[in-house]
């Protein structure tokens, strides 16, 4: 079957160039000048639009096990979701739950997701219990196209490890030529500040965010970094949020150390300040790291242009409002800590564009082409060429729309982003040549796993 995507503006990393599309089932087979193929199977007409590489979405929790709770979206859902916004493919993450082994565990996540995506998808693997016998089956992991492994400096208890434990899964990444990827807070002294929180009656959301102060994410990315030079692993700092860690990410980079960073729309966009909304409002901020206050913002949109942040995910993890959240009323730290936004990543980037914080190629290369390099997914996905997957979106870049949970299709009862006004809009998404997403609406995907190769970005 042949598509032809005819008359748009095609996208890359270097900015748009008028040029038709030419598709062969799930392949892209020719970019050409515009008019040298007149007809295909299908004509898609994006005179007017974007076309770019489908997003990448290298940072989500779909059906999450969360302090007695799941996320709310499952991977049938938050695919669904992630596809009306213009994401092709997601990465999720498998959790280890301490006493249990890697490949279990991988094994169960599949068992969540295979049959169930709308779109692509592949795995990291959280690894919450170092052992010698985690430590090899990071090996069999790799084997399995699982090629980086989350871990958390944050958590006692729970997620946690220590930085012997840190150090040991680092010693085997380098070998391996895997990456970590790193929760960084200091959780050991962010939870004597929420017990002393607690103990004084200080309970509601926006509590969150006052215990767990930026420094703190600061000082736990120094000694991620610190732990990572010592060991020679890439790692990569998950969910950046504030200014003193993108500092010190910015050091490392400088001095020619295999560290990056993402940031998240949230951070971007949001602030101390909705978390700080009224009767329990703020419950629907809590996420972490936790929003932080404004002036971080400018800092994280510099780091965008510098490439000291290089890749925007979404940490989507949504938790309803109505029968979640109220999990924590009257102690802020039972709140289950996630946000959905796995549906607008792409429109909250592209705001960016239209206000002049970054430019088109930067858009397409923090959304799609770098994640697909950072992640061993290049050429495959995150570029439109001869030879890639047929993962494409035309994007009405004037379009105007506002958001809203009444409109989204996430499986979640509230929008971080209510009443946000956008201008560019999703028309038409394709997955490996099928559309998915038109203005008729959802018509179906068929998602496979994607087993993925080492980083590509390594010095
Ligand atoms: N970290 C994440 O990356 N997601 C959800 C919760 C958390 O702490
Ligand atoms: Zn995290
Ligand atoms: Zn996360
Ligand atoms: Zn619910």
């Amino acid at each position: 079957m042949r598509t032809l995507i005819r008359g748009g503006t095609v996208l890359s990393t270097t900015g748009g160039t008028p040029a038709d599309v030419l598709i062969e089932d799930e392949r892209i087979v020719a970019v050409t000048e515009p008019g040298v193929f007149e007809t295909a199977g299908t004509v898609l007409d994006a005179t007017g639009k974007y076309v770019l590489p489908g997003g990448i979405d290298a940072h989500t929790h779909m059906e999450m096990p969360f302090g007695g709770t799941f996320s709310a979206d499952t991977f049938e859902t938050g695919t669904t979701a992630a596809a009306w916004g213009g994401t092709t493919t997601i990465i999720d993450f498998a959790v280890q739950a301490k006493g249990t082994s890697l490949v279990s565990t991988l094994d169960k996540w599949h068992e969540k997701a295979d049959g169930n995506c709308a779109i692509d998808y592949g795995f990291h693997m959280i690894v919450s219990d170092v052992n010698d016998s985690t430590l090899k089956e990071m090996e069999t992991c790799i084997g399995a196209g699982v090629t980086s492994f989350k871990m958390f400096m944050a958590y006692p208890g729970v997620f946690y490890s220590t930085d012997g434990e840190i150090l040991r899964a680092m010693q085997k990444a380098t070998e391996t030529g895997s990456t970590i990827m790193m929760h960084a807070e200091n959780g050991i002294a962010i939870d004597e500040l929420v017990a002393q929180s607690l103990a004084a009656g200080r309970t509601d959301p926006v509590q969150h965010g006052y215990t767990r102060p930026s420094d703190l994410e600061g000082e736990a990315t120094s000694r991620a970094i610190t732990l990572a030079r010592v060991t020679g692993a890439p790692l990569y700092i998950v969910h950046l949020s504030a200014a003193e860690a993108l500092s010190a990410v910015a050091e490392a980079r400088n001095e020619g150390q295999n560290v990056f960073a993402e940031t998240c729309p949230q951070y971007l966009y949001l602030s101390i300040e909705d978390l700080a909304k009224p009767d329990f409002e703020g419950a629907k901020y809590v996420a972490s790291p936790p929003l932080r206050e404004k002036h971080h913002q400018a800092d994280l949109w510099r780091g965008l242009r510098t490439n000291d942040l290089s890749v925007v995910s979404t940490d989507h993890c949504p938790f309803c409002f109505k029968d979640q959240k109220e999990l924590g009323r009257g102690d802020f730290s039972k709140i289950p800590n996630g946000m959905p936004g796995v549906e607008h990543r792409m429109d909250l980037l592209h705001q960016g564009v239209v206000a002049g914080e970054i430019s088109l190629g930067r858009w397409v290369e923090a959304c799609a082409t770098t994640p697909a390099r950072m992640f061993g997914l290049y050429p495959r996905k995150g570029v439109i060429a001869p030879g890639s997957d047929a993962d494409i979106v035309i994007y009405d870049p004037v379009a105007r729309q506002t958001l809203s949970a009444e409109t989204h299709h996430m499986a979640v009862d509230y929008s971080a982003y209510e009443g946000f006004e956008l201008t560019g809009k999703v028309e038409t998404v394709l997955s490996r040549g099928k559309v998915v997403v038109s203005p008729g609406g959802f018509s179906g995907g068929r998602g496979k796993f994607l087993s993925r190769d080492l980083c590509q970005y390594l010095n």
